[in-house]
């Protein structure tokens, strides 16, 4: 044939099958030029008369892991892509999408424009779009219920989740799972069958049917989880709407919808963060190329966290071996795995089988010597330095001279823990956050003697147990939990002067961010900070002050959540104001000689924003972050700043740095690196480490 080949899109003629290949690396984005190719190439097949059918796929057993997102700041640039799958969709003769790798927003609207999807048995699939704050824009939702019924479409787009073929086959997305080494020949001997067939083209397929019962209730769930996230709400509504809608109709207005969304301060701060998650992996000196393999994971603990990180070893295929020397310990923990690998199955679609695999790359034992086989061995015990030290110790001698000890601590100082272990250079911190199968975040903690190695080694194997890593200096609290309590203590001076703890929590709540900080505090248990009061009472001289309630609480035995009340009490699990709890706040405030008075709303939310960005800057004159993005994106993800304004740093740029300075300095000081930025009308966001 005569196609006139492109570097972006190039046509392999295989018989009368012409293969299109999208060769744009790193990840086949479909970026303007590469539209532009794809739709010349289909002309050229089309008109081609030794072509008789067609497939697209990816460079080296890929395909497309969607739009170009870097295009996003401007405006469309045509063709949209919406146009190039009427041609596809359109196309006399059968076009066939070839499968491989991933299959991601645009990329899965390509292939479900195409007649048929036969996908490698490693490949996934998702419309992720709702976590940039956009909606697919290229008739996916659409077409997608015209496959699948539309509750499991309203989950997927709704959570922008990837799933596996198995169960994209099992809802009508792909019609077949090829091993990944046989796609492409597999793919053409799919298109050779179709040749001279009708097309099977989705758009004129009905749309699905549904219990509709179950759909409705489905969509108030996922509009009640949106917490002012447009484009969740939006996609809900997509959906809802595509059922009763004829096809052009649905995707031409979620293209309208797509175009607006797009240019929306939603979006730009959901690309904001998509592009720092990405960002925060580049640590100067620190090369991913360096890191040592990962297959089998020591966890030292069986507590809370030490479950919640082998629970999220093993869903990602990885071997744990979990120690405690406390045998009791370890038999309750192995049934509690099980249940937590059980729970996540649901969401991800693996059977019983599955579960039992995993579960069987288990092993568990009462000695540290048992860590003997392990690459990365993660200390997770009890949160008390003498403890901590013995087990690195002890882990230390057990381990393998290669092996990587990371510990787990929130708030100890990692270099005098690292001097517990006989090879500093191999130990880290990895912070994770409970509970830590679910949460992504993983502050990685580089000690004064953490070699560069380990450091790659530990952040690449959270990567590969599906974390976020955030590299943190040495510093009380690392990033997180120092910003939390920061604007924590901020929060306390609000009870003092008069706000209670619903009020604070209600209107930050209000703002977006997932939970307040006293219901954070009465979940995590009051008595970890407590502890902490009063080492930090032990070590300081004079001691800090701090506000006395949370103390008086603690004395009470109200620990929070698990003894049932703390800030809140707590009935069937339903946090309730208690009146005894505000009868303490005034009662110091009275101490303090306060006279109280109402506190609005938005000066709560401004007052936790400025106490955020003060210990931020702090954070970053220190050079304990490397870069503003880094904590945004640690704050969205470890405290649960909406992620929809970016991160408090992000959002305080948008929305008066300058006199948020200002106020600072009016009630106390502003850091040196926040009164330099803002007098040369800098951005805080936009700071780096030089
Ligand atoms: N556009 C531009 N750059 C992208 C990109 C994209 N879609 N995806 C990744 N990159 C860059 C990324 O910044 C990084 O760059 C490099 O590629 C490698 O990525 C019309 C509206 C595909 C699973 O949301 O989920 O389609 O840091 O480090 O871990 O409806 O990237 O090296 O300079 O993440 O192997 C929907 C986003 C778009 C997919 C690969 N698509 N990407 O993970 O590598 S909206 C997405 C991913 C859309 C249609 C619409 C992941 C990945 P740098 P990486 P990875």
């Amino acid at each position: 044939m005569a196609a006139a080949n492109n570097p972006l899109v190039r046509t392999e003629q295989k018989g009368r099958v012409a293969v299109l290949i999208i060769d744009n690396p790193p990840v086949n984005a479909l970026a303007q030029a590469v539209r532009i190719a794809l739709q010349e190439q289909l002309a050229l097949a089309s008109r081609d008369a030794d072509t008789a059918a067609i497939v697209i796929t990816g460079e080296k057993g890929s395909f497309i892991a969607g739009a170009d997102i870097r295009e996003f700041d401007g405006p469309v640039l045509e063709p949209a892509l919406v146009r190039v799958l009427e041609t596809i969709d359109a196309s006399s003769k059968p076009v066939v999408a070839a499968i491989g790798a991933v299959a991601l927003g645009g990329g899965a609207e390509v292939a479900l424009a195409c007649h048929a999807r036969i996908a490698a048995d490693n490949a996934s699939l998702g419309l992720p779009e709702v976590k940039l704050g956009i909606l697919p824009g290229a008739g996916g939702i659409a077409r997608l219920m015209r496959l699948a019924d539309p509750a499991i479409v309203l989950d997927l787009v709704a959570s922008g989740r990837s799933i596996g073929v198995a169960y994209a086959r099992r809802i009508g997305w792909v019609d077949e799972i090829v091993p990944a080494a046989d796609l492409l020949p597999s793919a053409i001997r799919l298109a050779e069958s179709l040749i001279g067939k009708p097309p099977r083209r989705i758009s004129a397929l009905p749309v699905r049917g549904t219990d509709e019962a179950a759909f409705e209730a489905a969509a108030t769930r996922w509009a009640g989880r949106a917490r002012g996230q447009k484009s969740i709400e939006t996609v809900v509504d997509a959906v809802r709407s595509a059922r009763t809608t004829g096809f052009s109709q649905a995707v031409e207005r979620d293209f309208r919808t797509f175009v607006s969304l797009r240019g929306s301060d939603q979006a730009a701060a959901l690309r904001y963060l998509f592009f720092a998650e990405r960002q925060a992996l580049r640590i100067p000196g620190v090369e991913p190329k360096a890191a040592r393999p990962v297959k089998t994971v020591g966890v030292a603990g069986a507590g809370t966290m030490g479950r919640g990180i082998t629970i999220a070893c093993l869903k990602s295929g990885l071997s744990v071996v979990l120690v405690d020397t406390d045998s009791k310990a370890l038999e309750r923990a192995k049934p509690a795995i099980g249940e937590g690998l059980k729970r996540l199955a649901k969401s991800e679609q693996w059977g019983a089988a599955e579960v039992e695999r995993k579960l069987a790359s288990l092993s568990t034992a009462n000695a540290l010597d048992a860590m003997g086989s392990c690459d990365l061995i993660v200390e997770a015990v009890f949160e008390d330095e003498a403890v901590k030290r013995s087990a690195i110790a002890a882990i230390g001698k057990a381990a393998r001279t290669d092996a990587v000890i990371a510990t787990n601590t929130s708030y100890l100082d990692v270099d005098r823990l690292a001097d517990a272990c006989p090879d500093p250079a191999r130990f880290i911190g990895l912070h994770f956050f409970a509970p830590a199968e679910i949460m992504r975040l993983v502050e990685a903690i580089r000690s004064k003697a953490s070699s560069p190695q380990s450091l790659a080694t530990g952040i690449q194997f959270a990567r590969a147990i599906g974390k976020a890593p955030v590299l943190a200096g040495m510093c009380e609290g690392f990033i997180v939990n120092r910003i939390l309590a920061a604007y924590r203590r901020e929060m306390e001076v609000v009870l003092e002067e008069g706000g209670l703890p619903a009020d604070v929590d209600g209107a930050l709540e209000k703002f977006g961010m997932a939970m307040g900080p006293f219901a954070v505090a009465d979940l995590s248990g009051l008595d970890i900070g407590w502890a902490r009061r009063k080492r930090l009472r032990a070590t300081q001289n004079p001691p800090p002050k701090f506000f006395p309630v949370a103390d008086w609480l603690c004395e009470s035995g109200r620990f929070g959540r698990k003894t049932g009340a703390g800030w809140y009490r707590y009935e069937d699990g339903k946090r309730m104001a208690d009146e005894r709890v505000s009868l303490l706040i005034e009662r110091a405030s009275a101490e303090a000689g306060v006279t109280r008075r109402s506190v609005a709303a938005e000066e709560i939310v401004q007052r936790a924003l400025a106490a955020m960005l003060k210990e931020a800057a702090q954070t970053l004159e220190e050079g304990m972050a490397l870069r503003a993005s880094d904590i945004d994106f640690a704050i969205v993800n470890g405290l649960g700043f909406p992620a929809w304004r970016g991160g408090p740093l992000y959002y305080c740029d948008r929305h008066g740095l300058a006199s948020m300075a200002d106020s600072l300095e009016k009630r106390g000081s502003v850091p040196a690196l926040l009164h330099r930025l803002v007098g040369e009308g800098k951005r805080i966001s936009e700071y780096a480490q030089s």
